[in-house]
């Protein structure tokens, strides 16, 4: 099968490590020659859960997915959704793995939305240089279609949970992913604005207990916008400390976004959270003030 990896970040260079071991050579479609280059020439670098590290082979192109591509999974920014998807072929099951709010009605605007399948992932990897991937924590992946009355035998979900499952990484599907979505953009509410402003790792958030207050009080503002739109959420902040401990060793996306002098995916989270309220004519000063503070960083 020909796989399409558009978004080679932390998260598309570990699932790449993943579909490598299944026996997969996929394919990177990257922005910059120069990454796709060294793709050629190095492989992928990945370092696994034991510490030991392979050199894996993997293939790279620039500019649009090729049309034989069998399946792309699609691992950008949220604020690159739009702009990635234009360069997607039509009519192949696409697995979107990104994180925060927004993304799957961006892309079943774009794409045909039958096709389409979201997931979650709180397995934890840090990209280093153009190439390669720190594997640092074991977590759990979910999968569902877009459609959710889909889920049947070639719904794209179960092509991807098949995939994935077949080259060593189990993942649970669901039929309501829009909820586990939601459930995530508040654990990244609750936990990526802090790191990325205190500069701590995961589990050093609970340390604090002024801040932990901060973020409980950010993540509990969310989850009443969520229900103003119809998704309710309960234990939204017990999730959040459960995740700060299981990946207690793990640098935020935003954090190592922040650090790399990179943009940061606060709109998609804080910044989603706010426009939401607007809509309800609710206030959110909490999301409005983290999303400001990480937008000034
Ligand atoms: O998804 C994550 C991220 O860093 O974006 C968490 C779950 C917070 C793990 O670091």
């Amino acid at each position: 099968m020909r796989i399409a990896i558009v978004g080679p970040g932390a998260i598309g260079r570990l699932f790449a490590g993943v579909l490598v071991n299944g026996g997969h050579r996929p394919l990177f479609v990257c922005r910059r020659e120069e990454q796709a280059q060294a793709f050629f020439r190095d492989g992928l670098g990945f370092v696994d859960l034991a510490g030991e590290e392979k050199r894996l082979r993997v293939e790279a192109v620039t500019g649009d997915v090729p049309a034989d591509t069998d399946a792309v999974l699609f691992t950008v920014k949220s604020y690159d959704t739009a702009s990635a998807a234009a360069k997607l072929p039509q009519g192949i099951p696409i697995l979107s793995l990104q994180n925060g709010l927004g993304n799957g009605e961006t892309l079943a605007k774009q794409l045909d939305p039958a096709c389409l399948a979201l997931g979650l992932t709180t397995h934890g990897a840090t990209a280093e240089g153009d190439t390669n991937v720190h594997y640092k924590g074991a977590g759990l992946t979910v999968l569902g279609d877009w459609y959710p009355q889909n889920l049947g035998k070639n719904s794209p979900a179960r092509i991807w949970a098949e995939l994935l499952t077949s080259s060593g990484h189990p993942v649970t599907l669901t039929d309501d992913i829009r909820t586990e979505v939601w459930k995530k953009a508040m654990v990244n509410i609750g936990i990526n604005p802090f790191t990325a402003l205190y500069r701590k790792q995961n589990g050093e958030l609970l340390d604090s207990p002024s801040l932990l207050r901060l973020m409980r009080l950010t993540v509990e503002e969310a989850e009443r916008i969520a229900a103003g739109e119809g998704v309710v959420l309960t234990n939204s902040f017990a999730r959040v400390l459960e995740v700060c401990r299981q990946t207690a060793a793990n640098t935020s996306s935003m954090l190592q976004d922040v650090l790399a002098g990179r943009r940061t995916e606060i709109e998609s989270l804080c910044g989603v959270i706010e426009t939401f309220g607007r809509n309800q004519g609710t206030e959110t000063p909490y999301n409005t003030a983290m999303l400001e503070l990480v937008r000034a960083l």
